[in-house]
């Protein structure tokens, strides 16, 4: 009995992964996201990696297809008009690469799964790694200009992160007197109670407009947007994929040298985002100098970067976050009133962050809170299926059904080993 339900979840999630397929790339759920995303598709190849190998690495492919002749790998690739998403390539306008796209980027997982999947073969890694380092370069020169080792976003949606409470107080900056009339799909195809609020989208939009009039060029933007925040996300998702860069440089006889120094620099740069008060790496508006004053699920994210100078003070504010929930780990600290159990990025669990902070926690020794953290997921996805994100508290699934990276982090988590039942 026990075998036969485990074994249909396995099933399950490959069976949405194949669904999600558009050939070549995978859509992170139908209708609701009917493009390809930068990281659910890399997290979708390692989900594909466990049963088809070749069709992983077309997954990574296919969205370095779409680099622009800068670097920058976009957020979303367009490759066919899909009505049902808003705001498709007519309101994006960023024509700089060989693909339709989005003008901004999002979280650089990539050689960190590329690094994990690179004894696979590692002939497609290694034709993965000049375009991998170009990436790289483009987010210290176009999102760190001054150098300071902090990676900046110019969009909420660069940080993969999109309605966290800490864009709320830098986008009272954001003129949205232009954005005029628009229609959302997103709220047709979920419950509003989940999704970002009016005043966030428009916003959202008067951003996309600010790039397109500035025609998406990124040293014009990084100098004049009033957005410009120094996320913890980002920069300790491209402090770990540096590392795993320089892993991949040694292997392929490659010099080291520049990777050595970006390395350096958000190494030093990290200690910026510290608040000592929230105990936690925050969120910094750079146009203003403040911190945000509470912690989110990226700041447990240096740990898997290897930052682990603050350990044990983070630890405490993981423990923290846990012994407010059912679940971890919320995205939001659930002990502030602005925690909104149910609402983007405002509380809910989401599978590949966990992923992210699990694997941190393992690297530095924690393997109890680490093993917590996967059996959560487990528990999560058993009882509630594979949606996008998960209520921590009731477990409720929200946002998208069959959703690409929660089926993904299944298979790579090996989750089916997790024997509990639904709780
Ligand atoms: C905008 C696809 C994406 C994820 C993001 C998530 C959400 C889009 C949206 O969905 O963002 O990029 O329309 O809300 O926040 O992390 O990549 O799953």
């Amino acid at each position: 009995m026990d075998d036969q339900v485990l074994k249909s979840h396995d099933e399950t999630a490959r069976d949405i992964l194949r669904a999600n397929d558009r050939g070549g790339y995978t859509v992170p759920t139908a209708g609701l996201y009917p493009y390809q995303w930068n990281w659910d598709s890399v997290f979708a190849a390692m989900g594909f990696a466990t049963f088809d190998r070749d069709r992983a690495w077309r997954e990574l492919e296919t969205l370095f297809d779409a680099q622009w002749p800068d670097g920058m790998v976009p957020h979303i690739v367009f490759r066919a008009d899909e009505p049902s998403y808003f705001p498709g390539p007519s309101v994006w306008q960023a024509n700089k690469g060989p693909l339709p796209s989005s003008g901004i980027s999002q979280p650089p997982v990539a050689a960190t799964v590329i690094r994990l999947l690179a004894d696979l073969d590692p002939g497609r890694a290694e034709r993965l790694f000049d375009p991998l380092d170009r990436w790289h370069r483009w987010f210290h020169a176009a999102r760190d200009p001054d150098g300071i080792g902090v990676i900046a976003i110019t969009h909420p949606w660069e940080s993969g992160r999109d309605n966290l409470p800490d864009w709320d107080k830098p986008g009272d900056a954001i003129d949205v007197s232009g954005v005029g009339a628009y229609t959302r799909r997103d709220t047709s195809l979920v419950d509003n109670d989940q999704r970002p609020k009016k005043k966030d989208y428009d916003r959202y939009l008067a951003l996309v407009q600010f790039g397109v009039d500035r025609g998406w060029d990124p040293a014009r933007i990084a100098a004049e947007t009033p957005f410009f925040v120094a996320d913890p996300g980002i920069t300790a998702i491209l402090l770990r994929a540096e590392r795993d860069l320089r892993a991949m440089a040694q292997t392929f006889g490659r010099d080291t040298a520049e990777i050595d120094a970006r390395i350096a620099r958000l190494e030093a740069g990290h200690e910026r985002l510290w608040n000592a008060q929230a105990k936690a790496y925050v969120s910094r508006d750079t146009r203003t100098g403040e911190l945000a004053p509470w912690a989110t699920s990226a700041s447990f994210l240096p740990l898997y970067a290897g930052v682990t100078a603050r350990k044990a003070a983070l630890l405490e504010t993981l423990d923290g976050f846990a012994g407010a929930v059912r679940f971890t780990v919320p995205s939001f600290d659930p002990r502030s009133d602005l925690f909104d159990p149910l609402r983007y990025w405002r509380g809910p669990v989401w599978a590949m962050m966990n992923w992210m902070i699990a694997d941190g926690l393992a690297r530095c020794g924690e393997d109890t809170r680490a093993a917590r953290i996967r059996s959560d997921t487990a528990k999560l996805i058993r009882q509630s299926g594979f949606a996008e994100y998960f209520g921590p508290v009731g477990a409720e699934p929200c946002g998208g059904g069959g959703f690409s990276w929660t089926a993904a982090i299944w298979l790579a988590w090996g989750l089916s080993d997790t024997k509990e039942g639904p709780c």
